[in-house]
């Protein structure tokens, strides 16, 4: 792998030798994938000061000049999708088909959804018929620290620098320190596309000194995180002394409410499978199914027996739907919380805490889920990441949602329903950014992004674009 020693600084691949490293591990088989550079905090203002200087011709530079340039990084993206899901398979362990439709995919799609946002937003127009004088004028924030995870490496890649770019802000990217290698791809595929000096740049390293020193440097004026609850809170902490502005999408432990009156074998299979996609590892994922009492036994019927057939192996071959936990971390807390989990009095349906005897080595972890899962457990509240589904029952309506408001989180909520009126109404009740209702999926141009504990701002489309912008009134225009 080429750059994993190189930093992506002021349009050029800044030598890294010298610093400290971490060996990147393939989670599917725990070998190494090779040693990448951890940058400090003087990589951090060598790029940071690069993009200060790159603002203001970037930001100068007519729209259609920058979303022609995010047009080339879109077609080389899409030429090197299939080494792009190499990266990704490798990193965190997605089967290489899923890291190609749909994690790589997705990177493409909030590529060509920021653009075609940009494209139509008013960045400029009069007040109003009462305000004749006063010109609103949106203008970028300026240089953006980004800070990335592991779980949708490129996803969440794609949806923070093509909106900050369109918008007209320069960029600092801190990718996850676990999933890299699809990164520095990306910082290849700048490159390729032309972008200018400054403009885009990526320091690899770790939250706490990396991290730390993109969100408290003087130059920086706005973070955009996404990542867990821990990190985002320090993020914001170490912003405020210098009033950037944050944006955070943060994690959840998001209800899934099934009522009778829908076909419930249907929506249960629906439930388990988009829980399990990704081996669980997805902030918005449906990992509390709360379940209608007259149709409980036949849910917990189909989710095991869903789950029990899901194929678990090497992301490599084809005929896998699971492959491992991304990280050695992430495999001890997956475990940890299946074994409080059955501590606790649940009733485990399906998998466990022990190790698929068949896969001795990687971080495998089966697909499992709890029954009887009560609000008084920790499995209810705490965020697992990981392939566990909790399903408990509830008598009516009103409990539902009150169980699907008991967390702390509200990123997402799932609903099912045959019954409309009851579907908006409760919709409009739950505490959370996005419904998704019967099986509906969100388009590319909402908003992601979540109420409480799931973080501050929405990415996505217009309202992504948004975030990246300051407001400005010129009065006597
Ligand atoms: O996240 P971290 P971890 C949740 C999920 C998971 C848990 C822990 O519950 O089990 O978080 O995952 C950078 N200042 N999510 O430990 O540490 C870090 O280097 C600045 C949900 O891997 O938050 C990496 O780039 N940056 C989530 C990024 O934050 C800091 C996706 C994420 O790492 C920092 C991932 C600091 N002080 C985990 N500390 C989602 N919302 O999708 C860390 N980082």
């Amino acid at each position: 792998m080429q750059h994993l020693r190189d930093f992506y600084i002021n349009g050029g691949w800044h030598d890294a030798s010298d610093c400290e490293t971490q060996t990147i591990i393939n989670p599917a088989d725990e070998q190494s994938l090779g040693e990448l550079a951890l940058g400090n905090a003087a990589h951090v203002d060598t790029a940071v000061r690069a993009a200060r200087t790159a603002f203001a011709g970037w930001a100068d530079m007519p729209l259609a000049g920058r979303l022609d340039l995010l047009k080339r990084v879109s077609s080389i993206y899409r030429r090197r999708s299939d080494d792009l899901a190499e990266a990704v398979m490798l990193e965190m362990g997605a089967p290489i088909a899923f890291a190609r439709d749909a994690q790589v995919a997705a990177g493409q799609d909030h590529l060509d959804a920021a653009i075609a946002a940009a494209a139509g937003f008013a960045f400029s127009y009069p007040l109003g018929d009462a305000h004749p004088i006063d010109y609103i004028r949106h203008e970028p924030i300026g240089v953006c620290a980004l800070i990335t995870p592991w779980n949708w490496p490129m996803n969440q890649i794609a949806l923070k620098v093509a909106p900050a770019l369109a918008a007209g802000c320069t960029v600092v990217l801190k990718p996850s320190e676990m999933a890299p290698l699809s990164a520095l791809l990306f910082a290849e595929i700048m490159h390729e596309a032309g972008i200018p000096a400054g403009v885009f740049n990526l320091v690899n390293g770790l939250g706490h000194t990396v991290g730390a020193a993109l969100t408290s440097h003087t130059e920086v004026d706005m973070v955009s995180f996404t990542g867990s609850c821990r990190a985002g809170a320090e993020v914001s902490k170490a912003a405020a002394t210098t009033f950037k502005r944050v944006a955070l999408e943060l994690g959840g432990k998001s209800p899934n409410i099934i009522f009778a009156n829908t076909d419930v074998a249907a929506a249960a299979r629906r439930g388990a499978a988009a829980l399990f996609c990704n081996a669980g590892q997805t902030c918005d994922a449906p990992s509390r199914m709360l379940v209608e009492q007259s149709a409980y036994p036949q849910v917990v019927d189909v989710v095991e027996n869903y789950a029990q057939s899901l194929r678990l192996g090497d992301p490599r071959s084809a005929e896998v739907d699971m492959g491992p936990i991304a990280s050695e971390r992430q495999f001890v807390s997956v475990r940890s919380h299946i074994q409080q989990g059955l501590a606790e009095g649940a009733r485990l349906i399906a998998g466990g805490a022990d190790r698929p005897p068949e896969l001795e080595r990687g971080y495998f972890i089966k697909p499992t889920a709890f029954a009887d899962v009560t609000p008084d457990m920790t499995i209810f509240h705490q965020e697992i990441f990981g392939p566990v589904l909790t399903i408990t029952p509830f008598q009516d309506e009103k409990e539902a949602v009150v169980l699907a408001n008991d967390t702390v989180y509200g990123l997402a909520a799932y609903l099912q329903t045959d019954d409309p009126v009851c579907a908006r109404r409760v919709a409009s009740r739950l505490r959370a950014g996005m419904l998704m209702l019967n099986g509906a999926v969100q388009s590319i141009e909402a908003p992601f992004g979540g109420y409480k504990h799931s973080g501050i701002g929405r990415e996505g489309g217009k309202f992504g674009l948004a975030e990246f912008l300051e407001t400005k009134v010129i009065a006597g225009w």
